[in-house]
């Protein structure tokens, strides 16, 4: 995952402060990072370790039997002084197994832009 922003999110112009939530099926929510923020200044970009991860889920799947498994991504900014505000989200639809992939998630303005690894290839253990 990489986070990039093109804008200041804060009124005194010091940096904005993001975090991800995943929704997945039923009641499952992740927060990335679990606590804290991504503090990005204007033209800054995060990119994460490979060993991060926003969501990880294993189903069963049985063979020639195709699965979507579908999850919502939200990418929120922190104020102290208001309620977080969604800048982006999108529901994704992963084929399961499928390919890793790249998808773009970014708020209307394109201010703002995270790019998502997705990786569902097959386990064997
Ligand atoms: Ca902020």
């Amino acid at each position: 995952m990489s986070l990039k922003t093109l804008k200041d999110y804060d009124i005194l112009g010091w940096r904005g402060e993001f975090y991800f939530k995943v929704d997945g099926p039923k009641v499952f929510k992740a927060r990335f990072p679990n606590k804290g923020t991504i503090k990005l200044q204007k033209n800054q970009e995060f990119t994460s370790r490979a060993d991060m991860s926003l969501w990880s889920q294993f189903k069963t799947v049985k063979v020639d039997d195709p699965a979507i498994e579908k999850l919502k991504v939200i990418l929120r900014e922190m104020d102290h002084l208001k309620k977080d505000e969604t800048v982006a989200e999108q529901e994704f639809e992963i084929n399961l197994p499928s390919k890793t992939q790249y998808v773009i998630l970014q708020d209307e303005k394109e201010n703002t832009k995270a790019k998502l690894r997705i990786q569902a290839t097959r386990t064997r253990y």
